[in-house]
């Protein structure tokens, strides 16, 4: 058998590597058709020497060189195949990366940005969980309150020197004065007296409002929790008792209470609450007091039948000192970082 001329064959074998270059350099499969039909298409180089096959006279040569001429065009075809199913994959996965969705912000969402109760509302769901615990009721009252519940009631009337104790802010209503934002929690006790039958073991949760300028221990806005009982034969000892109780439950079996003398137009004799840290420090947290014989009878009890305490302590205040926190703006700075630090 006749072998294919070395010219011919050299021109086949120059025009399959060109195609071959080409092939592997294509990108797409457009280029590598383009690639293919230059080599092997009417006007390429194949088709040239395949033209040329009918002036071979020979004709094993003629067979020879037309095998020849396929087996270039076979490599040229193979190499497509090849480089098309490469280029098909590395297509495949540039649309999944430019289909990928970024979930991490999602993920954020669910798992870090989960909210928590804000510091106060951790206090006093605490402290109405204390106050359960020792057999009192929970009670609320309006934080728009009236001149009588807010002061009158409470044994301070119209004019009355101790009113100034609180900076109040009164709601601008006729007749002028005779509703205010409430001062303290006390007016809940009027309210719950006038309401419930004793004999009475209440707290009383809530937002106070007095016109203060803000500073490390004192807000505008913020939260007290009133204590009242009223039954027979109550004495200053049974609330000395509870609130020894009540800071060691609430604060921890390190930490003391003491009772100062002071003075609350609502109760006599008044005293004021403080608390003794493990570092022997002392910080007032609260008034309380005998409720006052006047107060009991503004509510429409007896008071030769019933006696009572009552007391009122910053919410505030208390979740300050429980988590150590330095200035009590720093629990409304709505801060979520602040917040996070405590669960
Ligand atoms: C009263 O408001 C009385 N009603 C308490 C009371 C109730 C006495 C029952 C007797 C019987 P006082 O103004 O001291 O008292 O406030 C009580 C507590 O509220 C304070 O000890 C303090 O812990 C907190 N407090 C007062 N003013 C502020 C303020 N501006 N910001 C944060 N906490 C405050």
């Amino acid at each position: 058998m006749n072998a294919t001329p070395p010219d011919k064959q050299a021109a086949l074998d120059s025009a399959v590597a060109d195609a071959l270059a080409l092939i592997d350099q294509a990108t797409d499969a457009q280029a590598i058709r383009a690639a293919v039909n230059a080599a092997t298409g009417k006007k390429g180089p194949l088709a040239a020497v395949k033209a040329g096959l009918g002036k071979v006279p020979d004709l094993d040569a003629r067979k020879a060189l037309g095998q020849a001429v396929n087996e270039a065009i076979a490599r040229v075809e193979q190499a497509a195949h090849g480089r098309e199913s490469v280029v098909k994959r590395a297509a495949f996965a540039g649309s999944i990366e430019a289909d990928r969705e970024d979930m991490s912000e999602l993920a954020l969402r669910t798992s870090a940005r989960r909210g928590r109760m804000h510091l106060v509302t951790q206090a006093t769901e605490r402290l109405e969980d204390v106050f359960v615990g020792l057999g009192f009721r929970i009670a609320e009252g309006p934080e728009v309150e009236t001149d009588f519940h807010n002061f009158e009631a409470l044994n301070m009337p119209p004019s009355h020197p101790a009113r100034s104790m609180w900076d109040t802010l009164f709601v601008d209503q006729d007749p002028q004065g005779s509703v205010v934002l409430r001062t303290h929690t006390s007016p809940v006790q009027i309210r719950v007296m006038q309401e419930w039958p004793p004999p009475i073991y209440a707290v009383m949760p809530g937002r106070v409002f007095r016109k203060e300028t803000p500073d490390a221990t004192h807000m505008p806005v913020f939260h007290q929790i009133e204590g009242l009982v009223v039954d027979r034969n109550i004495t200053f000892a049974d609330l000395a008792g509870t609130i020894e109780s009540f800071t060691k439950a609430f604060f921890g079996e390190s930490f003391t209470s003491r009772l100062r003398p002071s003075y609350f137009p609502f109760t006599e004799p008044s005293a004021e609450f403080d608390i003794r840290r493990p570092d022997g420090s002392w910080i007032e947290l609260g008034g309380c007091g005998m409720v006052h014989p006047r107060v009991l009878a503004a509510a429409g009890l007896d008071p030769e039948e019933w006696s009572g305490f009552a007391f009122g302590f910053g919410i505030d205040r208390m979740a300050k000192e429980r988590h150590g926190v330095e200035d009590i703006r720093e629990m409304y700075s709505n801060d979520v970082r602040f917040t996070e630090q405590f669960s």
